[in-house]
């Protein structure tokens, strides 16, 4: 049988040795790209590492094989400049991009151009992207293969009459959600009926304001929710498996903090119900790639879908953790068409992890974000500690972006082994130079109610900052 070419598939047999990609264009920054050229090297896969001006010192930039400049330190000009990044591909003889999180990885404009110039994006295809990008055409369509989701009305409502007669069913305080927002962004809460009909026009022209869209939908409130996410992994063969699921309850202006699996609070029985609901949604759409579904669980039980995020997500390494999957070695591997290796009955989960974002913010200050030299970086070690960083001794942190200077991920057979870990990582933890939001964590697994593990939306104010 000599050896057969498979023109169509980027999966090249060559011999013994199958060939993902030729070459991979991390089209990101920071702790993720770190994360994706990490991944890449366990594939034996070369990277381009692109950059802006601001980041040319960046560990990325020295880790990769090769580095391209892609422009100047404002986004628009350099992470976020489509040509720009199309180009470096194209002469560094990439196959594949990858676009992390952020940045251009929810973007179908995006991966359209990546595919007219024959180029891989690593992510589901652009349907799909469209489709889950418009939070209330997402809604949709899940409501419509039978998953709860949070009453409320569509996007299309115009007039006043049909939003008063969703309000006299479901009551007050009523949520306005932007279609084109998405975690949490261009929300509003209406107290009373004055409150709503002031608070529409202003919702809409905030949203064409941020999003280019002025859609808005209407949803019935849910008091002391918890945020439960699944991380569901698709493959072009149509096989789809859950890997359990986060809780990212602890937010800050919807800026999630720590996240943890598996939850503190579901049963193995509500476990089961949730992540057949999110296979069930992603066999539906023929989900491809990483992904993620999203649920509010209310204090019933009931647990509803609120929006799906198509990218790999900051806070994937807790379910990396205690299922021993390496999420982003998978993306690509499901990219360059290989069937997924992993089957839900062999998907186990271990044990407790939780994820510890580490901020260059000062939590005295209202987490105002911190810029300058680090000047001294002496991360944490020992069993079941993580360190996902970008950062090192000496590194400036640049001003245009966001403040995440790395994750802490701490693994232990139990949470409370967990917790307990944690402190004394979180204690061992020294960075020198930026204020950081590690004194606040120290804080959260300090309070009585976070060991007890009762934490939902407004955890943070309520028992944390007093704000
Ligand atoms: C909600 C809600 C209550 N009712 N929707 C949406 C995005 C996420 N980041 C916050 N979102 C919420 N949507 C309805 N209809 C409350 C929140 C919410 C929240 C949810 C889970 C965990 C923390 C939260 C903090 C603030 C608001």
């Amino acid at each position: 049988m000599g050896n057969q070419c498979f023109c169509m598939s980027p999966l090249i047999k060559l011999s013994e040795v199958t060939v993902l990609f030729k070459k991979i264009l991390i089209a990101n920054r920071g702790e993720i790209a770190l994360r994706i050229i990490r991944a890449c090297k366990e594939l034996s896969i070369p990277t381009v590492a692109v950059y802006s001006e601001a980041d040319k010192d960046s560990l990325p930039v020295k880790l990769a094989d090769e580095a391209v400049c892609i422009g100047p330190p404002q986004s628009a000009q350099s992470y976020l400049n489509i040509p720009s990044i199309i180009s470096a591909a194209e002469l560094t003889g990439a196959d594949a991009i990858h676009p992390g999180y952020g940045f251009l990885a929810e973007s179908p404009t995006f991966v359209e151009v990546c595919r007219s110039c024959n180029l891989e994006f690593i992510g589901p295809n652009v349907e799909v992207m469209k489709l889950m990008g418009s939070k209330a055409l997402a809604k949709e369509k899940v409501s419509k293969i039978g998953v709860p989701v949070i009453p409320g009305t569509n996007s299309q409502i115009k007039d006043r009459e049909e939003i008063l007669k969703f309000t006299k069913e479901a009551g007050y305080p009523v949520m306005i959600k932007a279609s084109a927002g998405g975690g949490g962004r261009g929300m509003r809460l209406a107290q009373n009926e004055y409150d709503l009909l002031n608070q529409i026009q202003m919702a809409q022209s905030e949203a064409k304001a941020a999003f280019g869209d002025p859609e808005i939908y209407f949803e019935k409130y849910i008091e002391e929710p918890r945020h439960i996410e699944f991380q569901i992994m698709g493959d072009r063969f149509g096989n789809v498996i859950h890997l359990g699921e986060r809780d990212c309850s602890i937010q800050r202006r919807h800026q999630k903090l720590i996240e943890e699996s598996p939850s503190a609070v579901l049963t193995s029985a509500l476990r089961k119900k949730m992540g057949e609901t999110a296979i069930k949604i992603s066999k539906a759409i023929k989900y491809e790639g990483a992904g993620t579904i999203e649920f509010l669980l209310d204090k019933h039980g009931d647990f509803y879908f609120m929006e799906m995020n198509t990218r790999v997500q900051v806070e994937h390494p807790v379910t990396e953790v205690v299922t021993g999957i390496d999420i982003v070695k998978e993306q690509i591997r499901i990219a360059a068409g290989e069937k997924m290796r992993h089957t839900q009955d062999k998907v186990e989960l271990n044990g407790h992890a939780i994820e510890f974002r580490i901020n260059a913010e000062d939590p005295n200050k209202n987490f105002m974000p911190q810029a300058g030299e680090i000047k001294l970086f002496n991360p944490p070690g020992g069993p079941g500690v993580r360190v996902d960083s970008h950062i090192y001794s000496g590194y400036k942190i640049p001003p245009y972006y966001d403040s995440l200077l790395g994750k802490l991920i701490i693994w232990g057979e139990t949470r409370d082994e967990a917790i307990a870990r944690s402190k004394r990582a979180l204690d061992e933890f020294i960075i020198i130079g930026p204020e950081t939001v590690i004194p606040f964590h120290l804080k959260v697994i300090d309070n009585a109610f976070f060991r007890k593990g009762e934490v939902y939306t407004n955890f943070v104010s309520r028992r944390i900052m007093d704000e």
